[in-house]
């Protein structure tokens, strides 16, 4: 087993990683910028070393820094958390190379889904259900007219080195085709230095629902059910729960078996996630796999008994799992405080925390680095708390969490509070009656 991992993240999930570490009797070294001289993960870890300025570019994306000082406090393992380099084949290829074991997926398995196009097409010969569209990338706007006669319209077309909704265009009829096309392109090109694009049938009002899983080192795969996140606004997810209220026990088995299938089919080692799009008709289609622990994981963690951290460091430091799968005995609903106003577009509302009250009590769980008198900076992301609550079904979940968002008391600055407040009272929300299209029209009382 490791005797010491450095933890290369910060704010919430960096502290959570560290609980663990705690109770396995793993040593912690947590890596900091100047911003961050103040924060909790810095105060509880064994050891900490400043790695850069406030800019995660200089600081929590500093490779060499965060390598060097892997190597100065002698750490045998490196958790990138979510963010950051968490999803970085080359930092995952720079760990190895130094001897540094890092706790999460190989420099292949990143680069294999981290291009969705690629992606695809590897679900597609391992028999997952995908959406209907390109044989991978588009050659030219010729061939995408081509190939959306075929399909029907409207489709998507997609930057292969995309994700989280950067270089997508929606096509609903062919003299839009050109236009979308070439801005796509320009877009990809801009963000990601690669203007790569694939076309698919457009799913309209999908809800997206993820399936949690685990792979070892010797080739078992097993999945711990689904998350639903349905509720986000511009790709930025709001609140998860799990299990979906869409989920009937027969998707699931079929859902759960197309994830395994999937994650076995990149050798996948450690914990991950399979996005979906499920439609009305509850037709499902593989969308994306995250390489990475994520932010909603305490969702599963609390419906089915199981620390998701402690199974990431026990497969990666070789220990074999039992191949079992998971399925929710409870229900379970986390939602993202976040420092921003609400009322006014979501804008970020960093600045210094005058009071705050946790709310605690049966079935409730506050996952956050912030105390009164901390100081958010204003250089990362905007999420400063996870509300989670567990209880035995949804209706009892949705009045737990009313109870605590009541409870949970938060001065000197904005927070998403009141819209969760406002979404536990929702009919719609409360009948399970959603998709992605939700926030659209949802209006903040
Ligand atoms: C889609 C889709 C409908 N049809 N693909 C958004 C993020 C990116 N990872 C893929 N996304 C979508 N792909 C097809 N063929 C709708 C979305 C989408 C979406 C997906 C999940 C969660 C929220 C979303 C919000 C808008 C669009």
């Amino acid at each position: 087993m490791f005797k010491k991992i450095l933890i290369a993240n910060r704010g919430e999930i960096a502290l959570r990683i560290q609980r663990t570490c705690r109770e396995m009797g793993i040593k912690t070294v947590a890596v900091y910028s100047t911003a961050d001289r103040d924060s909790l993960h810095v105060r509880f870890a064994d050891e900490a070393v400043c790695i850069g300025p406030a800019p995660s570019a200089k600081s929590y994306l500093n490779m060499s820094s965060i390598i060097a000082a892997a190597e100065i406090t002698n750490a045998d393992a490196i958790h990138p958390g979510y963010g950051f380099l968490s999803e970085n084949a080359k930092f995952s290829e720079i760990c190895a190379l130094h001897g540094i074991k890092f706790i999460g997926a190989t420099p292949d398995q990143i680069n294999a889904m981290g291009n969705k196009s690629m992606a695809k097409e590897t679900m597609k010969k391992a028999g997952v259900p995908c959406v209907p569209g390109s044989d991978g990338v588009l050659n030219d706007v010729k061939e995408a007219k081509k190939i959306a006669g075929k399909i029907g319209y409207p489709v998507i077309i997609k930057a292969s080195a995309g994700g989280g909704g950067r270089g997508m265009r929606i096509v609903w009829e062919e003299s839009e085709i050109q236009k979308a096309y070439d801005s796509a392109k320009q877009e990809s090109a801009a963000a990601f230095g690669n203007d790569d694009l694939y076309m698919e049938k457009y799913i309209e009002e999908p809800r997206h629902i993820e399936f949690q899983i685990v792979g070892d080192q010797y080739g078992t795969v097993c999945h711990l059910s689904e998350r639903d996140c349905s509720i986000q606004r511009r790709h930025q997810k709001l609140l998860e729960e799990t299990p979906s209220p869409f989920m009937t026990p027969e998707l699931r088995d079929e859902m759960g078996t197309a994830a395994i299938k999937a994650a076995k089919s990149v050798n996948y080692e450690g914990v991950g996630t399979i996005e979906f799009l499920v439609d009305k008709h509850r037709n499902f289609y593989f969308m994306e796999m995250n390489t990475r622990i994520q932010v909603e994981h305490p969702v599963t963690e609390e419906v089915i008994n199981y620390d998701l951290i402690k199974e990431q460091i026990l497969v990666a430091a070789g220990v074999p799992i039992s191949g079992k799968n998971y399925f929710p005995e409870r229900c379970a609903i986390e939602c993202r405080i976040n420092a921003e106003d609400p009322y006014n577009d979501f804008r970020p509302s960093p600045g210094k925390i005058l009071n705050l009250h946790k709310p605690g009590g049966h079935g409730v769980r506050v996952d956050t680095h912030v105390y009164a008198g901390y100081t958010i900076p204003p250089n990362y992301d905007s999420m400063i708390a996870k509300l989670i609550v567990v209880a035995r079904t949804r209706e009892e979940a949705i009045v737990k969490m009313r109870r605590a968002l009541d409870e949970f008391i938060i001065e000197g600055i904005h927070t998403t509070i009141p819209l969760h407040m406002q979404l536990m009272n929702d009919k719609n929300f409360i009948e399970g009656n959603f998709t992605t299209a939700f926030m659209n029209t949802f209006e903040l009382k």
